[in-house]
């Protein structure tokens, strides 16, 4: 165990070292005297463990792993409904991106589209001195105009399961998506990891055509919905197959990758138990199905303990809330586990009941395992959520709509010295005090629609303080602020409000928006400008933002298609 641990950790190769803040070094040697991660002590991990706070610890393995990935265009079936999908390295999901706590990344993004710029954004990774790295169009740096490559660097100074997609408009949507997995400690022990589960819904028609009816307000109904890439469609398609080994445990890796999907996964004869929400290791708790909402992960352990005397093979469900949005295929959303992998049979199974809840799990099941408690914060920051009705709908944080121009992202625009925020960049300028380096937001849906909307915050996790269906009322409302649960997407509760407060530790342009892909698109997002005055200082390779910007700036006369949502 202790031979396999250390050679993976320590077998790619040392590429390039990257200068980053508040970096410890540790050798081979000491991480080897430490604890050994192994089945049976999972806690573990060197001279760290799961009860290191990775917020003040920041592991160095020295290790650099250097990825290339290609945005392209390629024809799929992944339903047995042949699309023209836009991809990375022509798979779905795209190659799966994995490190060790503590390595760097170093990964090469070619794009290869014939007729779109494209960004990828690296979910939930904190980019601590990185913001150069996260990947939002018209934010952090231009869009990769067509047959140029972007790098991008940064330290994975957390651990656990994420995904990289690409920001640029709805392309996630048609594709360009995969898994990011950071190996490291956990909170209960397993096992066999068996890596990502990847619950997206699934368009038979391209969501840019989709988008000329979105933008009008209703979204549209998508077809079908995927696991892994992969789903039937009536007699086409297959499902995804595991394979259980009765008696075993098993560690996966729940990711909601879809654009409008809200899912309520289950596997049929089996509970769980939750050790992770978001990058952050939770106290375990057990459960027979788990609400996830856009853009959020769970970190799940099944005990392969189902009775195998009537069948061998039980449905797992990414069961489809049909109060949040509709489906075609909303009851068939499913992947296949087999107890015996010679079975080619459909199963039988029963299992939970898909009920009604939009928004998250209970905030009281969700504590982290390292207890951090909310400091000293100054001022709130207010805003409403509303909407207008023009040429098309859009959403309002703050009586505005985000609307980017990608060829001046904020980052550009700091380093040209130029700072007078267009309105519509939804600027929100935060700086830590003398007395206090916490900053707190509270988005309250003035809509009355009732909809719940995962918000999705870029550079932190944050802490929910505060999260009700309830009208907000600042004189009543109490935050907490002992341990809440921590993590990077939270529903706004519908006609309610959500509260949230994050450490002003780390300079830079930060999106927060809904991750619905339709609402993003619709404006409802923002960005957080952290300690302004030393973002440029915190940039690696200024001659990259701007050569890209200069590609993209060539690229524009002759593009296709002009931007026609925010831009996000
Ligand atoms: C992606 O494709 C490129 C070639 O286009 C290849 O060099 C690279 O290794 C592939 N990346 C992964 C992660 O498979
Ligand atoms: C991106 O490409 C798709 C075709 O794949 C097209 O429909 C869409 O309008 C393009 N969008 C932009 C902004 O280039
Ligand atoms: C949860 O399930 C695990 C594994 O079966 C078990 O050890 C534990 O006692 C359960 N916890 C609770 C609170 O039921
Ligand atoms: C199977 O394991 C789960 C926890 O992983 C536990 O809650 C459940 O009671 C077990 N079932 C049986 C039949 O032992
Ligand atoms: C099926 O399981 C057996 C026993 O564990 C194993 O030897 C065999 O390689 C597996 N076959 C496939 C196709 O996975
Ligand atoms: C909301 O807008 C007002 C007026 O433009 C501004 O003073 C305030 O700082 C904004 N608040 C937030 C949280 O954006
Ligand atoms: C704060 O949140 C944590 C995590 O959900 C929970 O354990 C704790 O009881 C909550 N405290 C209060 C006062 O609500
Ligand atoms: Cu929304």
């Amino acid at each position: 165990m202790k031979t396999t641990l250390f050679t993976t950790l320590f077998a790619a190769s040392i590429v390039a070292a990257i200068p980053l803040q508040a970096v410890s070094s540790s050798s081979i040697e000491s991480r080897q005297n430490g604890c050994v991660n192994s089945a049976t002590d999972r806690g573990c991990w060197g001279e760290y463990s799961i009860d290191t706070d990775t917020y003040l610890t920041i592991p160095s393995t020295g290790v650099t792993r250097e990825y290339w990935l290609s945005a392209e265009k390629a024809y799929l079936s992944p339903d047995g409904v042949e699309i023209e999908a836009l991809t990375f390295n022509g798979t779905l999901p795209g190659p799966t991106i994995t490190a060790d706590w503590g390595d760097n990344l170093v990964i090469h993004v070619t794009n290869n589209l014939p007729d779109n710029g494209t960004t990828i954004h690296w979910h939930g990774m904190r980019q601590l001195g990185t913001s150069e790295a996260d990947g939002v169009p018209g934010v952090t740096q231009c869009p990769i105009a067509p047959g140029e490559t972007y790098t991008y660097r940064f330290h994975a100074s957390q651990h656990g399961t994420t995904w990289y997609h690409s920001h640029f408009t709805l392309q996630y949507g048609d594709g360009m998506l995969g898994p990011l997995i950071i190996n490291g400690p956990a909170t209960a022990n397993y096992d066999v990891d068996l890596g990502p589960v990847m619950l997206s819904d699934w368009s038979h028609e391209s969501v840019f055509t989709l988008w000329y009816t979105a933008q009008q307000g209703a979204p549209p109904t998508l077809e079908n919905g995927i696991i892994n890439g992969l789903n039937t469609f009536g007699d086409l398609g297959k499902k995804t197959e595991f394979v259980f080994e009765q008696g075993k445990t098993y560690r996966m890796r729940l990711i909601n990758s879809a654009i409008d999907g809200h899912f309520q996964f289950s596997i049929d004869g089996h509970s769980f138990q939750v050790i992770a929400a978001d990058l952050v290791p939770i106290v375990p708790y057990n459960a027979t199905s788990i609400s996830i909402s856009i853009g959020q992960r769970y970190d799940i352990i099944v005990e392969a303990n189902a009775t195998t005397t009537e069948t061998t093979d039980f449905w797992m469900r990414a069961g489809w809330v049909t109060s949040c949005s509709d489906n075609d295929n909303s009851d068939d959303i499913s992947a296949i586990i087999r107890y015996d992998n010679t079975s080619t049979a459909d199963p039988t199974t029963t299992g939970e009941t898909v009920g009604t809840n939009c928004g998250d799990e209970a905030l009281a099941s969700l504590v982290p395992h390292v207890s951090l408690d909310v400091g000293t914060f100054g001022d709130l920051n207010v805003a409403d959520l509303f909407y207008e009705i023009g040429d098309s709908f859009t959403w309002t944080i703050n009586s505005s709509s985000l609307l980017l121009d990608w060829a001046e992202p904020t980052n550009l625009r700091l380093l040209n010295g130029d700072d007078i925020w267009p309105t519509e960049y939804n600027v929100i300028p935060i700086d830590a005090s003398a007395t206090n380096n916490w900053a707190v937001f509270v988005i309250i849906d003035q809509t009355g629609f009732g909809i719940t909307h995962p918000i999705h915050m870029h550079g932190h996790d944050f802490w929910v303080i505060g999260q009700s269906d309830e009208t907000y009322d600042s004189d009543t409302v109490v935050f907490n602020l002992t341990n809440p649960p921590r993590r990077d997407v939270a529903s706004l509760p519908g006609n309610g409000y959500l509260a949230i407060a994050f450490q002003i530790d780390n300079p830079g342009a930060w999106l927060l928006h809904c991750h619905i892909a339709w609402h993003a698109s619709q404006g409802l997002a923002l960005q957080f400008v952290e300690s302004e005055t030393s973002i440029v200082a915190t940039f690696s390779d200024t001659a990259a933002i701007e050569e890209t910007c200069d590609a993209w700036d060539e690229y524009v006369p002759v593009q296709a298609w002009a931007e026609d949502d925010s831009g996000i």
